[in-house]
């Protein structure tokens, strides 16, 4: 498993946080998923074998949140 942070921006309160945190937990090959509103980041680990980043940051997409790094 490989440790990522990634830059996500739009989040506003726990309802985003909620919603990032669900939508990367229901992703095979994803675990230990922390998403921070003070940070805005989120933060999770993943097999990169298994899952594609771009996989990962689709999902975050899809919410209406910005991947920026
Ligand atoms: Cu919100």
């Amino acid at each position: 498993m490989e440790k990522k942070t990634l830059k996500v921006e739009g989040m506003s309160c726990e309802h985003c946080v909620k919603a990032v945190t669900n939508a990367l937990s229901g992703i095979a090959g994803v675990a230990d998923v922390v998403v921070s509103l003070k940070d805005k980041t989120a933060s999770f680990s993943y097999n990169p074998a298994q899952t594609p980043l771009e996989t990962i940051t689709a999902a975050i997409t899809d919410e209406g949140y910005e991947v920026v790094a």
